[in-house]
């Protein structure tokens, strides 16, 4: 039987190195768990980046994959499949929308969000052509695309892949004075994260994204909410705009949309912006197709029967009080909302993470100094009571001297 240290080794030679990732190679999950290759089992405490809301494998949406991949796998938009209407309808009715354009990736379902605002900017709004401008913030993170990375503030993730879409304006996150000062007549966008994950899970003062919100409707600015992360349940809501009573005038969303079984994204708005979209401007081999819309049909049906949002709502308030007990000198803060938790350490945090590994939790540090805590929404007590002691044990002691 191969170790992990064999696996990784032979995966080096082959795979670009374009990440850091700890040394353990999984073979297997079930629910919260999953297993290494040398049988050691673990706690999934990032979930695939809030993809596996619903925990790894969730039988009801790999039945429905299984049933739809013996049937209609892909059609391409040329000719409709059976299976997209129903997909595209319980988006509208669980997020309150008329209109959804079902991608793959988060990063196309961002870019499509652009390219719908850039469109209603210029034949609604009746901005100049190509003199839209599209509001983000410090510290974002909405994909990999050149697009997108052309306006990250994080210089690793724009390093070396210039020139760069003109387009964007970028202010401090969590500063409303900021964001009205930075509109224009050219403004048609504001693209925002609810909650900050990559930026190191930062939650913006109440009332930040209400007031936003508020300059969005007086401006005639779209409020562009990338839920791709902070949605489906994750922050104790379905959507984390509800803490704030912010509808965003698009919506976007991925990861959890598939349970973690295929990349399926989407935006969603009304007919008045989705209509500036005609037959041939926009779309993608995969968007929308059978297969993708089975599965998401699924995976929303598991986020809403068992009542994943309530079930973070309340089990991540108690584990944030929970590890806001410990007593720590690296504890600088501990922050979040429903299961998305980060502990901010006064010291790097990726030695932590690698102790935690070695205590059977995977957990992910996030802007160096952040330790991410994201389990599947269907973790129970017990499991974080099992978790716990351990967190405190490693983060009790500084490990950098
Ligand atoms: C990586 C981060 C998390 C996202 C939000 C769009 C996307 C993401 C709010 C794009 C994707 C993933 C991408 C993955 C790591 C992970 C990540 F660290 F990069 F930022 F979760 F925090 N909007 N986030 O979080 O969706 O195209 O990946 O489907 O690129 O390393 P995608």
């Amino acid at each position: 039987m191969k170790s992990n240290k064999d696996y990784i080794a032979f995966t080096d030679e082959f795979s670009a190195h374009n990440y850091h990732p700890l040394p353990v190679v999984l073979t297997r999950g079930q629910g919260i768990w999953v297993w290494d290759v040398e049988g050691k089992k673990y706690l999934d405490m990032l979930s695939g980046y809030s993809a596996l809301n619903q925990g790894h494998c969730h039988p009801r949406i790999a039945q429905a994959m299984k049933n739809q991949a013996d049937k209609l796998t892909l059609t391409s938009r040329a000719f409709h499949n059976d299976q997209m209407g129903i997909f595209l309808e319980k988006i509208c009715k669980l997020a309150g929308y008329e209109k959804v354009l079902p991608m793959n990736s988060g990063a196309e379902a961002v870019e499509t969000a652009i390219k719908v605002a850039r469109k209603w900017g210029y034949y609604k709004k009746k901005v100049k052509q190509n003199s839209a401008e599209i509001i983000v913030c410090e510290n974002n993170f909405h994909g990999r695309t050149t697009t997108i990375v052309g306006f990250s503030s994080d210089t690793q993730y724009h390093d070396g892949f210039g020139p760069f879409a003109p387009g964007f304006t970028i202010i401090p996150y969590n500063d409303v004075r900021a964001f009205e000062n930075a509109i224009t007549e050219n403004t048609i966008g504001f693209l925002v994260e609810p909650i900050q994950g990559e930026g190191g899970v930062i939650v913006p003062a109440d009332g930040y994204l209400r007031k936003c919100y508020e300059i969005c409707q007086k401006n005639n600015v779209l409020l562009i909410a990338d839920e791709i992360q902070t949605g489906l349940g994750r922050t104790g809501k379905l959507f984390a705009y509800e803490y704030e009573g912010a509808k965003p005038d698009i919506l976007i969303i991925g990861k959890a949309l598939s349970g973690g079984f295929y990349p399926v994204s989407a935006i969603a708005c009304n007919k008045h912006i989705m209509d500036v979209i005609k037959p041939g401007d926009h779309g993608s081999t995969f968007g929308g197709n059978p297969l993708a819309s089975a599965i998401g049909i699924a995976a929303l049906d598991v986020i809403v029967e068992e009542n994943l949002a309530q079930h973070a709502y309340d089990l991540g308030n108690w584990f944030m009080d929970e590890l806001k007990k410990i007593e720590s000198p690296i504890i600088k803060e501990v922050r979040g909302k429903g299961l998305l938790v980060g502990i901010e350490l006064t010291e790097k945090a990726r030695p932590h993470c690698e102790k935690l590994m070695g205590l059977g939790i995977l957990a992910k540090e996030t802007h160096e100094m952040v330790v991410r805590f994201a389990p599947p929404l269907i973790i129970q007590k017990e499991d974080l009571e099992w978790a716990l002691p351990k967190i405190a044990d490693v983060l009790k002691i500084r490990v950098t001297v």
